[in-house]
C-alpha cells in the first residue's frame, strides 16, 4: 500500500489553517486524491472538526493536548484514517499556540513511522495584520512578549512562511511584510496567499506535495517561556442549544460576536483576541454557519453563512484570549443569554470549559 503524506499546516491562532484545509481537501479532491484530516485542541468541541465535517472530510480530533504531548493519538488517527479511506494525503492542523513541531511531530514521524508516512514541509501560515505587529511593522496593542515568544518560534521553524490574507494589505505594506520576514529569517521562503481568493493556492499546494522535509538541527526552545506564554491564553470551549421562533442564525452569530468583542474590549481587562469562533448547526439540516473574530479591533466576519433561518440550532463556541479564562466564561455566558434573550431564544448549556493550556510535555523531541 502507498504510504499517505503527512501535509501539516501549522500557524497562530486565526491565522487561516482550516480554511486552508478545506481549501487543499477540494483541490486535491478535485485532483481524484482521497484526503483524511486531523484537527487538534487542549479541549473537546471544535469548530474546526464541524466545519471539515461539513465538507464532507473523514475527519478524526484530537482533544485534551497537542499533537506533540498526543502524539500516540495523533499516530493512531492517522491509522484509522488510512485503515478506513487510505487516503493520498492527511492535512492535519496543530493547535495555534503550539510550537517546535517539526522536532516533536515531524521528525518522529519521519524517524520513527516512516515506513507508515511520507512527511511534507511544514508550513507555517501567517495573518499578516498579527505578522506586522510582531514584526514592529504595526504600532498596535498586542499580545505580552512571552505569547510573541511562541509567534516568533512558530516562524523560525518553519519550512515556509505562508502570508495569507493578502487582500488585507496595500501593494507597499505587503512589501513591507515580506522584507520584515526575510530580514530576520534570511533564506526561508515566503509564500504569498489569499486562502478567500484561491491566489496562490494551488502552487503551495503544488509545492508541499512535490517536497519532502529535510532534516536539521532541532531549533533551540525555551520550555519554560514556551509554557509561560501558552498559560497566558484563556482558553473557552462551549456547546449549547438555541431555541425558539424562526430567527435568523447569521445574524444572531454576528451580533453575538460583536457583543462579546465588546464587553471584551471595554472591560478594564482590555484583553487582546486570539480567535473567536462560533459555528451553529440547525436541527434538522445539515446546514452550518460560521463566524470569525481574529484580532481584538477586527470586525467578525460570517464565513459560512446558513441557507435558512432556523427555529432550533446547535451552537458551539471556541473563544482564545489573553486573559483569565474565568473570565472569559462569565463573560460569554452573559453575553450569549443577553443575545439569545433580545432574540427571544431559549437558550440551554451542554458542555463548557474554561482554563488555560498545560505545560507542553513532547513524547518525542528529535533533530538530525
Ligand atoms: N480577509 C481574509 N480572511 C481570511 C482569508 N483566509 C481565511 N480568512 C479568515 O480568517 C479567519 C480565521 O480562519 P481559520 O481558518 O479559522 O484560522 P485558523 O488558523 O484555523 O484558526 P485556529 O483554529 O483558531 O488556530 C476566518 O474568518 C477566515 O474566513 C483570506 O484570504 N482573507
Ligand atoms: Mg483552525
Amino acid at each position: 500500500m502507498l504510504r499517505p503524506r503527512y501535509v501539516m499546516l501549522g500557524g497562530f491562532l486565526g491565522a487561516g489553517k482550516t480554511t486552508a484545509m478545506l481549501a487543499f481537501a477540494r483541490m486535491l479532491r478535485d485532483r481524484g486524491l482521497r484526503v483524511g484530516a486531523i484537527t487538534n485542541d487542549q479541549s473537546v468541541g471544535l469548530v474546526d472538526t464541524q466545519m471539515l465535517q461539513a465538507g464532507g472530510h473523514q475527519t478524526e480530533e484530537i482533544s485534551g493536548g497537542c499533537f506533540c504531548c498526543k502524539f500516540d493519538s495523533l499516530l493512531e488517527a492517522a491509522q484509522r484514517l488510512t485503515a478506513e479511506n487510505q487516503p493520498d494525503v492527511l492535512l492535519a492542523e496543530p493547535v495555534g499556540s503550539c510550537t517546535d513541531l517539526r522536532a516533536t511531530v515531524s521528525e518522529p514521524l519521519r524517524q520513527i513511522y516512516g515506513d507508515r508516512v511520507v512527511v511534507a514541509p511544514l508550513s507555517v501560515v501567517v495573518d499578516p495584520i498579527r505578522a506586522g505587529r510582531v514584526l514592529g511593522l504595526r504600532d498596535e496593542k498586542q499580545f505580552s512578549s512571552k505569547v510573541v515568544y511562541i509567534y516568533e518560534r512558530q516562524l523560525e521553524e518553519a519550512d515556509l512562511i505562508v502570508v495569507n490574507k493578502v487582500d488585507l494589505l496595500s501593494t507597499e505594506d505587503r512589501s513591507a511584510l515580506r522584507e520584515a520576514l526575510q530580514k530576520r529569517w534570511p533564506q526561508k521562503p515566503v509564500l504569498e496567499v489569499g486562502l478567500r481568493s484561491g491566489m496562490g493556492v494551488e502552487a503551495w499546494l503544488d509545492q508541499v506535495l512535490n517536497q519532502e522535509m529535510v532534516s536539521r538541527p532541532a531549533m533551540e526552545v525555551n520550555y519554560d517561556e514556551y509554557a509561560d506564554g501558552e498559560a497566558l491564553l484563556g482558553w473557552l470551549n462551549l456547546g449549547g442549544k438555541l431555541k425558539g421562533a424562526e430567527f435568523d442564525g447569521n445574524q444572531w452569530l454576528l451580533e453575538a460576536a460583536a457583543e462579546l468583542q465588546s464587553v471584551l474590549q471595554q472591560s478594564a481587562v482590555d484583553c487582546e483576541i486570539a480567535h473567536l469562533k462560533m459555528t451553529l448547526l440547525p436541527h434538522p439540516g445539515n446546514d452550518l454557519g460560521v463566524v470569525n473574530l481574529v484580532r481584538r479591533n477586527a470586525p467578525p466576519e460570517l464565513s459560512y453563512r446558513l441557507a435558512e433561518e432556523l427555529e432550533f440550532g446547535e451552537l458551539t463556541v471556541n473563544l482564545r484570549a489573553e486573559a483569565d479564562p474565568e473570565w472569559l466564561r462569565e463573560v460569554a455566558l452573559d453575553v450569549l443569554g443577553r443575545v439569545a434573550g433580545k432574540h427571544g431564544l431559549a437558550w440551554s448549556i451542554d458542555q463548557i470549559q474554561a482554563f488555560r493550556p498545560g505545560r507542553p510535555v513532547p513524547v518525542h523531541r528529535l533533530g538530525v
